[in-house]
């Protein structure tokens, strides 16, 4: 199982230190919001943040593009990636979300969808056989701290039946808490997006909480 840090829910006046401890609590890797103020109502990290991350750490980053027509300025954040980093871009963003994930593959980045909780996994469906992770937004995506949208659940079960067959992992975005963890760790989700709900804005440190996901039994 792999754990990935949302750094918007990270504290901004010492991203560094933020960096430094996630490191040291041993994330998998910085999973990067970017929004655009018009896909999902807010604003979140820019690509000087995302850039700046990668600067100072050699865990890999997954970014996540919460913005309409990724296809215009993906390139923009390719470019201050690493190799075998994830761009996840939402379908219900773009006419033609297939042509972004090839320009993706082609720079020798992991192709993701995001996909929100009203979207179903028909509509996605061909993409499936493109991409290699699929991230579900258990909350409509725009803010952290947001409560689990319970419905997200059965197609998250649809998801995992398709998994094997067409080749991706299901990875979990949005109100992670350690119950869904223990309930869909061992149903075969591959990897848990951590924000307010379980890792950040604690009184502890992201080591301690990070000891006790691991030592987790399913
Ligand atoms: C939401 C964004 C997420 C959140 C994360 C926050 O638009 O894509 O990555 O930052 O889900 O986690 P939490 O535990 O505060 O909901
Ligand atoms: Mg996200």
């Amino acid at each position: 199982v792999e754990y990935n840090a949302s750094m918007m829910c990270a504290d901004y006046g010492s991203l560094k230190n933020e960096v430094m401890a996630l490191e040291a609590a041993d994330i998998d890797s910085f999973h990067i919001d970017i929004m655009d103020g018009r896909f999902v109502p807010n604003f979140a990290m820019s690509l000087n943040d995302l850039e700046c991350i990668g600067r100072l750490t050699k865990k890999p980053m997954d970014v996540h593009l919460m913005v309409e027509h990724p296809n215009n300025t993906v390139d923009l954040f390719l470019r201050g990636m690493r190799k075998g980093d994830t761009v996840y871009i939402h379908p219900e963003a773009e006419y033609h979300p297939s042509t972004t994930l090839q320009k993706i593959i082609d720079a020798g980045m992991i192709p993701g969808i995001a996909i929100n909780p009203g979207t179903s996994v028909e509509l996605v469906y061909e993409m499936l056989r493109i991409v290699k992770k699929v991230l579900i937004m258990s909350v409509n995506p725009g803010n952290a701290g947001q409560m689990y949208l319970p419905y997200v659940g059965k197609k998250v079960t649809k998801l995992l039946a398709l998994k094997d067959e067409m080749d991706f992992e299901v990875y979990w975005d949005g109100a992670c808490g350690a119950e869904k963890i223990k309930e869909f760790a061992p149903k075969g989700v591959r990897g848990f997006i951590l924000g307010t709900t379980l890792l950040f804005g604690k009184d502890r440190s992201y080591k301690e909480i990070m000891e006790d996901i691991r030592n987790m039994r399913f």
